[in-house]
């Protein structure tokens, strides 16, 4: 076929298989009733592309939680702790997903550089794989009933294993990948068996940086597979980035066809034509951008098409990676300024973009529309242009360490290892029903402040019992970290149904960033001077950095991520410096993003770093020495941004550490991190309450790490997803715990 999409979004257009996959978990329904759900949405997305005139239609794109798990399961890479539980095949699913009392789930992690996560297989030298493709076999029956033949889709053999974690220590798993290969060879022989003609193997692991012999080895992989007798025709699709000797490598198999990323590869079309494909390959162009939510330019994807069909003498349109990163239906968003909706495309939208290039393939250009004038003019805000290119390197550069350490101690007085927490407290169902009734116009503005401000108000009390040196207001105003300044940013836009999977049953909105960046008010100086005036101890302002919120929203493809990232920056300065103005002395700005937005190849690495960081700092350089400005990471393995971590010039920066035993206190030590430091002593992932002891063991290695007049005591993150009990237990714990150390 001549268009196809390489995935389409599973969770159903209210999020119907959020509600089902939960209330099957909370044994409201049963796995029947599950399973009709999951069917009912299948078959709609199905009818859907077959009726938008889709050539080919991708089918096990579905998943009752992770991609990478159903691949797992389909090779039978099912760890033992979790066979032996001896539960049905849906609930050992699920089992790995989430974990169960007496074993803690499959780790999740960041697919690539989008905000969806993945359950990270556990392959070791004993590994026994057997196929199972039980649920390809399902998904493409139950296509063919509705006379809709599908392209079963699974993860390749060489991502699949490039994405693994050693379940033995040391051990790799890419060594399994001849073993791996014999299992899909019998996968890809059960389908056609079945009559399955096309099947779709992802490799975007190759989009990074590979040694040769990973690429070796995935050619040794595709020889092998597009040389069995009893197949599927093949298609291995890659995303999220350029293949470079990957592409090669696969050109030279006898695979059917080959999917790029034209959108985020920008090199592709010049390494195709040098690699020169065979004829009979069909090379399946990725016109339209998966990853964002802006309409295609037609004519331009079509120029490119045909640059392409130039070069191979088959080609195919598609969407550059799968749909699941974008909402499902812009045509729900009724209350968008209709010039930014037409300017829109979600999934349903990108699947008719793929078929009009598809035909304009076929029958030429003539009938492809005029792309939509650039941003209409009430988008742009001069103010913050003329602001921008004024700005100056001393913008972005704060005073000597020494003398802000010296003003800010002279300000606050705190104890040597001084306690705080990372900024939420937990969002209890009374705060979220608030909330929830305030949006619906059924809670007055004046109500729902009064209830905010008492909610503070305990939360500060609390934390005085406790005995914290740096307190917070607790954010029982925000619903997201990100989704809370964009709702209040000029230059944003809110969707109401917008919902994007983030990992399992859960979703996120992201906000759009249409237009400049302004910040018409204060955003969070009302709460947090609120909070400060119940208190003498300090109260942390709390804002979300630059690259955070650009990371966790969709974002303008119009002028460069920096120039957007400096432009949300100058906000938070005008933040950061009213919060100062306002007598608030400590403020973080937490970048858990920071990791996540890294480019995949080393050599596009010192660019990002360099704007990412620059932003930071223009957020924070504009409030004096005696304002002390901390971050949050959400993580410890720091890898390629640990160099820019120390660049952020944060005075406290709070990271992940009870889980690594400290070990990235020596990390930071290594490359000459000489500022404060607060290694969370409290995974605050599990709602487990440790023993005081533990407390005070992490805090003793810490303290042989880093000098203790620089040291923070504080959690892991912030505590939103807790519940008071613990919380409590556990920071009287931590206390406690501090207090017995200093002395
Ligand atoms: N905000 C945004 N993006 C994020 C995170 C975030 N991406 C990475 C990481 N954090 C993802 N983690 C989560 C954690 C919880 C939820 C979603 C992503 C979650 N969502 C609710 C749900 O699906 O029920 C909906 C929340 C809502 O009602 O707004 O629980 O923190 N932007
Ligand atoms: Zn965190």
């Amino acid at each position: 076929g001549q268009s196809t999409v390489l995935g389409y979004p599973r969770i159903g257009p209210n999020r119907e298989l959020k509600q089902a996959v939960e209330a099957y978990w909370a044994g409201s329904i049963d796995a029947d009733a599950l399973e009709r759900t999951g069917a009912s949405l299948r078959a709609d997305v199905w009818q859907a592309l077959a009726a938008a005139g889709l050539d080919s239609i991708p089918s096990n794109t579905f998943s009752y939680y992770d991609h990478m798990l159903d691949t797992a399961v389909a090779v039978g890479a099912i760890p033992e702790r979790f066979r032996r539980l001896g539960l049905s095949d849906l609930d050992t699913y699920f089992a790995m997903a989430r974990g169960v009392d007496a074993e803690p789930a499959l780790e999740l992690t960041k697919w690539f550089a989008t905000n969806y996560h993945y359950l990270v297989p556990e392959i070791g030298p004993e590994t026994v794989f057997t196929p199972d493709p039980a649920k390809a076999l399902r998904e493409y029956a139950e296509a063919a009933a509705l006379e809709i033949p599908t392209r079963p889709a699974l993860i390749g053999p060489a991502t699949f294993l490039l994405l693994a974690k050693p379940a033995v220590p040391g051990s790799n798993p890419f060594d399994r990948l001849d073993d791996l290969v014999e299992v899909y060879a019998e996968i890809l022989a059960a389908l056609a068996d079945a009559g399955v003609a096309w099947v779709q193997l992802d490799e975007p692991g190759y989009v990074a940086d590979r040694s040769a012999a990973e690429i070796v080895a995935l050619h040794r992989a595709y020889t092998r597979l597009a040389g069995l007798s009893r197949r599927p025709k093949i298609f291995v699709a890659t995303y999220f980035g350029q293949l470079d000797d990957a592409l090669p490598a696969l050109l030279d198999t006898s695979i059917e066809a080959l999917g790029l990323d034209l959108i985020a590869g920008r090199a592709t079309v010049d390494q195709l034509a040098a690699a020169a494909p065979r004829p009979g390959t069909t090379i399946v162009a990725g016109l339209v951008d998966g990853h964002n939510v802006w309409r295609t330019d037609l004519r331009a994807a079509a120029a490119t098409a045909a640059t392409v069909a130039a070069i191979a003498d088959q080609v195919a349109v598609s969407t550059s990676c799968s749909l699941l990163h974008v909402p499902v239906d812009v045509s729900a968003e009724q209350g968008l300024d209709p010039q930014l909706r037409e300017r829109l495309a979600f999934a349903r939208q990108k699947v008719d973009e793929v078929v009009q290039l598809g035909q304009a393939l076929a029958e030429g250009v003539g009938q492809l529309p005029a792309p939509l004038p650039p941003s209409p003019e009430q988008w742009r805000n001069d103010g913050v242009r003329a602001r921008l290119a004024t700005l100056q390197p001393a913008d972005r550069q704060r005073g000597a360490y020494a003398d802000r350490a010296a003003a800010q101690q002279a300000r606050l007085q705190l104890p040597p290892l001084p306690t705080t927490t990372i900024g939420s407290f937990p969002q209890t169902p009374e705060l979220r029903k608030a909330r929830a009734a305030h949006r619906a116009g059924k809670l007055d503005d004046a109500s729902y402040a009064e209830r905010m401000r008492a909610e503070i108000e305990q939360v500060i009390r609390l934390q005085e019992r406790l005995g914290l040196d740096v307190l917070v207001h607790g954010e029982p105003e925000r619903n997201d970290m990100v989704q809370y300044f964009g709702e209040q940013l000029a230059g944003f836009a809110a969707t109401e149904h917008g919902w994007v999977q983030s990992y399992g049953s859960r979703c996120v909105r992201p906000p759009i960033i249409y237009g400049d960046v302004a910040r018409p008010a204060p955003m969070t100086v009302e709460w947090s001077s609120f909070a400060q005036s119940l208190t003498d101890r300090p109260v942390k302002g709390m804002l979300t950095g630059p690259v955070t919120i650009l990371a966790w929203s969709f974002v303008r493809t119009d002028q460069p991520l920096a120039e957007t990232a400096d432009q949300v920056a100058l906000a938070l300065r005008d933040e950061c410096r009213d919060l100062a103005a306002a007598g608030i002395t400590v403020i973080q700005v937490d970048e858990p993003a920071l990791r996540e937005l890294l480019p995949l190849r080393r050599s596009s690495q010192p660019a990002y770093v360099d704007w990412a960081v620059s932003a930071f700092r223009l957020a924070t350089s504009g409030v004096d020495d005696s304002a002390q400005i901390h971050t949050h990471l959400c993580y410890s393995e720091f890898g390629e941004v640990i160099h820019a971590i120390d660049a952020l010039d944060a005075d406290v920066t709070s990271i992940e550490a009870s889980r690594s035993k400290m070990e990235v206190l020596d990390d930071l030590a290594a490359i000459g991190y000489a500022r404060g430091v607060g290694p969370g002593v409290w995974d605050i992932h599990s709602p487990r309450v440790p023993p005081q002891q533990e407390f005070e063991a992490a805090l003793r290695l810490a303290v042989a790490a880093v000098p203790a007049s620089r040291l923070w005591v504080n959690p892991d993150c912030g505590l939103k997803t807790r519940r008071y009990p613990e919380v409590e237990a556990s920071l009287r714990r931590l206390t406690a715990a501090a207090a017995a150390v200093r002395s």
